[in-house]
Parts: structure tokens; C-alpha cells; sequence
């Protein structure tokens, strides 16, 4: 209807097409895309007023699937397809297969994902079933299923589709061109949770190429950036101070060595033997950062925090980056007056039932008659 709109509008392609000259892939490969990316930069007021930052949520949770995991999604599978390979593969606590059951389902390609008996959060499973992936339960932890998928895919027509391969982190390296061009510069510290610390490297690897250093790990990417040369122009002298935030049941970055049981409320980041150590330590050392681990009381409250003083509502791995934020302003190993990004990596939807068992009281959910004084007089307690 000519006319019709006030406004111009213009329609978001989604991340490929819109960062396609920082990626190595080529010009003629049609994406598969959900339009993933493009997450808002929201503004925390008044958790920065308590703790004395400037503090802004990457609401990662506002993506396709409800996390981070779609940015490198549509480039695994993209380039999956393009290579003619039929179906992918994933070890995953749940965003992963869900992300992977998704993009696979919009590239009809096949999925198999390997999950963690009882160990994902319910609505991330329900995810990866509705989009048809075959989902196998495995009586084991993250870092068997990740074993397993590595040594399948290798005698098997299959894609593997985790954080190894090369393709993931290129996608998830946006995060920080997104964060940039929001914010209008980088910000003093960036956090986030570290699981198979893939995003946190991922992370930095942005950071670097805006600051015209170009990071070329894992080394398999080394010969697809051959063939596909990829200039980021330098648009920035500073980087941020990278902070990485572990479950203190599921801690090897805290701890320097492997975890043979991880165990942490928040499933997502219940791993114990990283694939991206090497990368995640580089992260911290090269950018003046550090790993600290907190607890499951420390991280659910951090997650209520979010939700009750600025209305973001992440999933509880996401929330650990609050917590650990919190715990090194109060040891002053964080400035006050700084500028500080916190990737919500996961919306909180995806994780409901942590929220009834583990964050509800008396007057959070009340029985009570359905009578006008009985209410009222409830109601006037509130008011
Ligand atoms: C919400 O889905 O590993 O350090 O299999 O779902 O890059 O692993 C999820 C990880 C943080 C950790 N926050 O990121 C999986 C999976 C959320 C997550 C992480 C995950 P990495």
C-alpha cells in the first residue's frame, strides 16, 4: 500500500549479509538465516546507580532461538549446506542443540544433537524436538558428548556443528562489532559466563579486529582465511578488559585443570573440560582480564537482580556475569565509574522451572479467595 508507512523502513537480512566483509566465506554462498543478530544494547539504570557503573545488558537472549549460539549457527550450517553435507552434529547443555535443531530444519538439513540426561533446561529440549532434530540422551555430561560428536563426525558424513569448528566463533565475533558501533566505542570491561569458553575468545577475536589485529584461531580457519582474505578496518585503539565468569562446581579456567564432574544450577555452563581454553586464557591475558568463579546462590540472585531492578529477565548462566561484576567492584579489582557490557548470553524464558523452585517466596505467589475484600486487603500491603 504506497503510502501506507510513515516511516522507512528497511529489512534486516540478518548477520551474514550484514557483516559479510568480516567473514571467510565467500560472495556467492546463500546464507541460512533466521536474522539473527542485531541484539539492543539495553541500558541498565539502576543497577548502575547501585553499583557505580555504567552498565549496559547485550541482550543475546532477543535472538532467534533465545541465545548467543544462532550468531555462529548460521555460519556452521550455511557453510554446511554449501559444502553438501547432509546432516549436523552437536554435543550440547541446550542452547547449542537448540540453535543447531533450528538452523538445520531451515537448511532441511538432518540434526543430532547429544544432551545430558536430566541435565537441560526444559524449554531449550522442547526447542530442539519441535524443530525435529533427533535428540539423544546420553548417561553422561557435556564434555562425553562433546568426545563422542568429535570422533563421530570424523567417520561420518556429518558437520559437526559445536564451538570447534571454525566457523562458530567467526559468527560470534559480531557481538563485539554490534557492542562497538552501540555504544560508539569500546567499553572499559566486557563479561560474560565461560562454559567451553568459546564465546569469550569469540569475543575478543572482535575486539582485536577493530583494533586492526587480526586473530586467526582456531588454526583451522587459517586456510579458509586464505582463500577468503577478511579486513576489518581499524576503527579503534582500545579494547575492553575481558571478564570470564565460571560456576564454582564447573571452575577448570579458576582452577588451571580439567573438572571431571561439573556440577552448577546453571546447566548451560555445566562443563568441565572447555574446547577453547587455549583461546579463553589468551582472551584474559592479552586484554588485562581474569576468570573468578561464584556460586549458585551468588548467580541466582544476581539473575533476580537483573529482573527486578532493570526488567531483563536471562537465563541463569547468563546472570553469572552480574554476580561475578558485583564481587569484583566490592574487592575493587573493577573501577568504579567504568563502562561495562555484561552478554546476557540466554533469555530466561528458555529456563522457567529454576525460577519456581529456586527464586520464589511466600509473597511471590500467594493463594487467595476469589473475594473483592480479600484482595483488597492484600493489595493494600503493596501499595
Ligand atoms: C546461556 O549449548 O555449551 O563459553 O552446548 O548456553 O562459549 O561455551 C552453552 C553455553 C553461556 C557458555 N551462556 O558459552 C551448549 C553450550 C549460555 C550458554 C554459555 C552457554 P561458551
Amino acid at each position: 500500500m504506497p503510502g501506507f508507512f510513515s516511516v522507512q523502513t528497511s529489512v534486516y537480512q540478518g548477520l551474514i549479509q550484514t557483516f559479510r566483509h568480516t567473514l571467510p566465506i565467500d560472495d556467492s554462498i546463500e546464507p541460512v538465516s533466521l536474522c539473527e543478530g542485531g541484539t539492543p544494547l539495553i541500558p541498565l539504570p539502576n543497577l548502575s546507580r547501585e553499583l557505580g557503573l555504567e552498565l549496559y545488558a547485550k541482550f543475546e537472549g532477543l535472538n532467534p532461538t533465545g541465545s548467543f549460539k544462532d550468531r555462529g549457527m548460521t555460519l556452521a550450517v550455511t557453510m554446511a549446506k554449501a559444502q553438501g553435507i547432509k546432516a549436523v552434529i552437536c554435543a550440547s547443555t541446550g542452547n547449542t542443540s537448540a540453535s543447531a535443531a533450528a538452523y538445520a530444519a531451515r537448511a532441511s538439513l538432518a540434526c543430532v544433537v547429544l544432551i545430558p540426561e536430566g541435565k537441560i533446561a526444559f524449554g531449550k529440549l522442547s526447542q530442539a524436538i519441535i524443530h525435529g532434530a533427533r535428540v539423544l540422551q546420553i548417561a553422561g555430561n557435556f564434555d562425553h558428548g562433546m568426545q563422542l560428536v568429535k570422533q563421530l563426525s570424523t567417520s561420518l558424513p556429518l558437520a559437526l556443528v559445536n564451538s570447534v569448528n571454525p566457523y562458530r566463533l567467526q559468527g560470534q565475533k559480531t557481538i563485539a562489532f554490534e557492542v562497538f558501533s552501540q555504544l560508539g566505542r569500546a567499553p572499559d570491561y566486557h563479561a560474560l559466563p565461560v562454559g567451553n569458553a568459546a564465546n569469550i575468545s569469540a569475543h575478543w577475536m572482535g575486539y582485536c579486529e577493530l583494533a586492526g589485529e587480526m586473530r586467526h584461531y582456531p588454526s583451522a580457519i587459517e586456510a579458509v582465511y586464505a582463500k577468503h582474505p577478511v579486513k576489518v578496518e581499524k576503527q579503534s585503539d582500545k579494547r575492553p578488559v575481558m571478564l570470564g565468569y565460571q560456576a564454582e562446581g564447573a571452575a577448570p579456567l579458576v582452577l588451571g585443570h580439567p573438572v571431571e564432574n561439573p556440577e552448577t544450577i546453571a546447566t548451560a555452563i555445566r562443563i568441565g573440560k572447555p574446547q577453547s581454553t587455549e583461546y579463553a586464557l589468551a582472551s584474559a591475558r592479552e586484554s588485562g582480564g581474569w576468570f573468578r568463579a561464584l556460586s549458585d546462590r551468588q548467580l541466582l540472585k544476581a539473575q533476580q537482580l537483573l529482573a527486578a531492578k532493570d526488567g531483563v529477565f536471562c537465563e541463569p548462566a547468563s546472570a553469572i556475569s552480574l554476580a561475578g561484576v558485583i564481587e569484583d567492584l566490592q574487592d575493587g579489582r573493577i573501577t568504579t565509574g567504568s563502562t561495562l557490557v555484561l552478554t546476557l548470553t540466554g533469555n530466561g524464558i528458555k529456563d522457567p522451572d529454576t525460577v519456581t523452585k529456586y527464586q520464589l517466596d511466600e509473597s511471590s505467589l500467594q493463594q487467595v479467595e476469589a473475594d473483592y475484600d480479600a484482595i483488597g486487603k492484600l493489595i493494600g500491603a503493596v501499595i
